[in-house]
């Protein structure tokens, strides 16, 4: 048996990057909600992010959009995080908005449209450079809607061929992260749909270049947990954008309607090798919070990542694998259940108290009075939209 105390080290460097985009309004395909206390600038973002890691010890880094969290002076911005305990993540690219990129951006036939998406790569490795950041990450609105629209071998020759000139701008401590979506906006086909392909061409840029998995960007019923072992196996699983999905890209907080997916999901990223602390795997959330507050969104999902992976880390590997040995289907399932349906919360809520944090965050949050006191503060300005 494993017990709660044989895995509660093992939650100590766990560590899970917040996206700069939750804390604006955004999600859904029709009305965006605002919501009082809202971010107006990218510090305050940067703020909200930090108070998710003040809360709950989870959140040490904050993954910033490009051109949606632009500011002048990116070294300044960098210090700001420094100041508020916590550093700057991920840098996203975007060429999902400009109307130059109707048909394309890294894929483009024109090349001065796909010239116009690789100087926007390099503008978002310059952020890096100056904030710190070791992973930009690459996804693309690229695809066709109709049948012969465009040629999409050529896209993929294209796009090919833009990704090494981004990945030669790289060092060595830098890498390259590419994501996947199934579909949307482009509805007949997409030019990164899939793990496989996103595989073949990290694979063709080298080292440092590595595959991101977005939880929402599968067929229904797609057995994730399998996609991850899969990449662990060939070393190019980079990160995760972590959020939950009912029909497609839903961008739901992590593990609210399928707690045992996560579960599933983490168990595996653990039995792969993924959770040790030089695994090069980072778990980041890519979520909206459309009609909840933000703050505690982020607080709440954070919570369910560690809640499924102290349940993850509790099966007992050895009883698994030996029932698996024996031929045992319903034994090694029950093994797999058991750790599922134990619940941790108040051994979590202990363990955190231990460590000097509130032992139950979410409460902490509510009670501290933070929310009516960013309500009251930020008005004026422009909240910020994602
Ligand atoms: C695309 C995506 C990608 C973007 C983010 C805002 O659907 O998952 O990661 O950068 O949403
Ligand atoms: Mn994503
Ligand atoms: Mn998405």
């Amino acid at each position: 048996m494993t017990t709660f105390d044989d895995i509660a080290p093992q939650l100590e460097h766990q560590a899970i990057e917040v996206p700069s985009w939750a804390y604006g309004n955004s999600g859904t395909r029709f009305k965006v909600f605002g919501s009082p206390g809202t971010p107006r600038t990218v510090e305050e973002k940067i703020d909200d992010a930090a108070t998710v890691h003040r809360f709950t010890g989870l959140a040490p880094k904050v993954a910033l959009h490009i051109p949606w969290d632009l500011v002048d002076n990116f070294s300044a911005l960098r210090r700001h995080a420094e100041d508020q305990g916590v550093a700057i993540g991920t840098i996203n690219s975007n060429t999902f908005q400009d109307d130059d990129y109707k048909l394309g951006g890294l894929t483009h036939h024109d090349e001065a449209v796909r010239q116009k998406a690789i100087d926007h790569h390099l503008q978002c490795i310059e952020v890096m450079y100056a904030t710190g950041s070791k992973d930009l990450k690459i996804w693309l609105a690229d695809g066709s809607n109709y049948p012969g629209q465009a040629d999409m071998r050529s896209r993929q020759d294209r796009l090919a061929d833009s990704l090494q000139r981004i990945h030669a701008e790289l060092d060595a401590e830098q890498r390259l992260v590419l994501e996947y979506k199934i579909f949307e906006p482009a509805f007949y086909h997409t030019d990164v749909p899939d793990w496989g392909t996103a595989l073949l061409h990290v694979q063709a840029l080298g080292e440092n270049a590595v595959v991101c998995l977005d939880t929402g960007h599968h067929a229904p019923s797609t057995n994730v947990e399998f996609i991850v072992a899969q990449l662990l196996r060939a070393g190019k699983l980079g990160s995760f954008d972590f959020n939950s999905r009912n029909y497609a890209d839903d961008d739901l907080i992590v593990g609210s309607a399928d707690p045992f997916q996560l579960f599933r999901i983490l168990f595996e990223v653990i039995r792969g090798g993924g959770y040790e602390p030089d695994s090069g795997v980072a778990f980041m959330l890519d979520q909206c919070h459309n009609i909840e507050k933000k703050i505690p969104g982020q607080i709440r999902s954070v919570l369910n990542v560690q809640e499924m992976t102290a349940r993850a880390l509790l099966v007992d590997r050895e009883a698994l694998a030996e029932a698996q040995q024996a031929g045992d289907v319903l034994g090694a399932h029950e093994t797999f259940m058991d750790a599922f349906y134990t619940d941790v919360r108040g051994d979590l809520a202990a363990w955190r108290e231990s460590r000097g944090l509130p032992a139950e965050p979410m409460k902490a949050y509510a009670a501290s009075g933070h929310q009516e006191t960013i309500e009251a503060d930020r008005v004026g300005g422009t909240q910020m939209s994602w």
